[in-house]
């Protein structure tokens, strides 16, 4: 069968958008590549501890667990960490979510004079999936022994306490509890929300477990996608009707690949699709190629960790025990209830700032603090169990971009050119800004920094010798970007219905972790192809 809309991947971006297609009465088709999640998604993989109801996608608490074991969930294709399962992300990240700045839609930022105006649609999201910083049914903060740790120590230095998305334009010298997209102290995001009402209509059909390679395409105009679910169409193809459009929604690496596969992206791009005799069957005729920047002037979050101990921090045994072995008691109260340390993810405190950098630009920094580490590195004696780090995050107003594309002719994709300090000021900025927040140190009693090892080396050594893929932040923006790849509508330059609903149309990295920003774009993003004449 022939669809109006075929929107590709299931993650936030195209769990908005087939929602508000559907609502609007359009037949829809979302393809996801990966399988089920939390367990309203089909999901049962649950901790031994807990009922299959209780996934791990469903308990915020077995977050830092993601990272280890057979994480079936990243994309085995792509060269950093990316969901694949639906969700996307949303299904497997640290839930931290934040109202977008008025700022993170400026022309400033890159965004059109017709998207500055982003707070109708920010409304929309926020009125479906309001934040909370006590994510538990019992309304209690748990694990929380950094904040009166973070509030010594920035106090001082002028910060003060706010609720965050009360807030969401100030963010200079604020700190706050973190605030996550949890609700009834389970994963919520948009599956829970967008997701599940799509799937209440009859115009709605969605399929697990395929995978989109490209687009059929006739010059400007697609005809259908294909894909390797026989089940769906003869070879997997799937047609559109004729006024149909597709909406790519596969992610900041899997939305250029389906461009590349479809002979539209950089020339040295489709030369490697060329020389995969499976995916060069699928491009159209050379002379149909479209010659677009996708994978190019993308930006990432460059980050660095500081680790501290202190009397009072409780390290939850760095999270190791969490998925096999969990305190007995957090298990017990979050089966019975949904509350408890359970009910959050890691990060407990966050905090942002303005910096001022040679160039005379403004950037900001975030911190983000959680209880345990992922590796430190000192020559003095700590104690295990009273480590915190703060990860500190230079966003908006970073100037430094990088490319991200096919890795080879097998048609992996992964990083080109780290998008990470490719303009020294950014390294100076985040520099200037860790070194505020380490001479802060002094101003908790007990509070001691153990990586950097400042005994043994100092700031900039630590910060030009950090690897750069430890500078990764998981927040890819700018891939497919608006003005660049895609017009004011999100239509991919010259194609007649090709579309690009994802964190990829970001122009400049929003001012914190990026879902909540992109859930707006994805929301006015959905709203301005349903004004477009010409579809179905
Ligand atoms: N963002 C936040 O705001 N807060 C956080 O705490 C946060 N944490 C993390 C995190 O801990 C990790 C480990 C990662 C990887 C990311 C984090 N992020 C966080 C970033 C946030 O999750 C992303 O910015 C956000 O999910 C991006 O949304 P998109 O809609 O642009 O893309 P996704 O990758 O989420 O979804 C793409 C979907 O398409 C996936 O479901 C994938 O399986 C599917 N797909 C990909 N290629 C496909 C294909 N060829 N065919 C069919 N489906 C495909
Ligand atoms: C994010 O937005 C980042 O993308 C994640 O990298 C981050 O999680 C979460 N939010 C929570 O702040 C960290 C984990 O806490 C680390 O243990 C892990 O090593 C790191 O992600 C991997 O990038």
């Amino acid at each position: 069968t022939p669809y109006d809309y075929i929107v590709v991947g299931g993650g936030p971006g195209g769990l908005v958008a087939a929602d508000r297609l559907t609502q609007n009465g359009k037949n829809v088709l979302l393809l996801e590549r990966g399988g089920p999640s939390t367990a309203e998604t089909g999901g049962n993989d649950a901790p031994p501890w807990a009922p299959s109801s209780l996934t791990r996608f469903d308990i915020p608490g077995e977050f830092q667990a993601m990272f280890s074991g057979n994480t079936y969930w990243f994309c085995r294709d792509v060269a950093s960490f990316a969901g694949c399962l639906i969700g996307g992300g949303t299904s497997i990240n640290g839930g931290l979510y934040w109202y977008p700045t008025d700022d993170d839609f400026s022309t400033a930022r890159g965004w059109p004079s017709s998207w500055t105006n982003h707070r109708p649609y920010t409304s929309l999201v926020t009125a479906r999936l309001p934040s909370t910083d006590a994510p538990g049914t019992d309304g209690k903060r748990y694990l929380e022994q950094t904040f009166p740790v973070i509030q010594q120590m920035l106090t001082p230095l002028g910060y003060s306490n706010i609720t965050i998305n009360s807030n969401p334009d100030q963010k200079d010298h604020v700190y706050g509890y973190s605030a996550y997209n949890f609700q009834g102290g389970k994963r919520a995001g948009p599956v829970a929300t967008y997701f599940r009402s799509a799937k209440t209509r009859s115009n709605f059909k969605y399929a697990y477990w395929t995978y989109v390679s490209a687009v059929q395409r006739n010059g400007a105009q697609i005809t259908g996608v294909y894909t390797n679910n026989t089940a769906l169409g003869p070879n997997g193809f799937i047609p559109l009707t004729a006024k149909g459009r597709v909406i790519l929604s596969a992610g900041s690496f899997g939305t250029p690949r389906i461009l590349f596969q479809s002979g539209i992206g950089p020339s040295d791009m489709i030369s490697l699709v060329e020389q995969n005799p499976t995916a060069a069957a699928l491009l159209p005729p050379s002379s149909q190629y479209i010659n677009l920047p996708a994978g190019e002037n993308v930006q990432d979050n460059p980050s660095i960790n500081l680790m501290f101990t202190h009397p009072s921090i409780d390290a939850y045994d760095n999270w190791a025990p969490i998925f096999a072995n969990p305190r007995p008691a957090d298990a017990a109260q979050y089966i019975q209830s949904q509350s408890g340390v359970f009910a959050g993810s890691s990060p407990k405190v966050n905090f942002w700032t303005a910096l001022g950098g040679s160039d005379g630009k403004t950037r900001y920094m975030q911190g983000t603090v959680r209880p345990g580490f992922d590796s430190v590195t000192t020559t003095q004696t700590y104690n295990a169990s009273q480590v915190f780090s703060i990860t500190l995050y230079l966003s908006t107003g970073i100037t430094s971009r990088g490319r991200i594309g096919l890795t080879s002719s097998q048609l992996g994709v992964g990083i080109l050119t780290g998008p990470w300090f490719t303009d020294p000021v950014d390294k100076a900025v985040l520099t200037q800004g860790a070194q505020t927040i380490i001479n802060a140190v002094g101003n908790v009693p007990g509070l001691k920094l153990i990586t950097p090892d400042l005994t043994s080396t100092n700031l900039n050594d630590y910060i030009n010798n950090y690897p750069p893929s430890n500078l990764n932040s998981n927040h890819w923006v700018g891939a497919c970007q608006i003005g660049a790849v895609v017009d004011a509508n999100v239509k991919v330059l010259n194609t007649n219905n090709l579309f690009i609903i994802d964190a990829s149309i970001i122009p400049a990295m929003p001012t914190g972790n990026p879902q909540g920003a992109l859930m707006s774009a994805a929301e006015q993003a959905i709203a301005k192809v349903l004004a477009l004449a010409g579809g179905p």
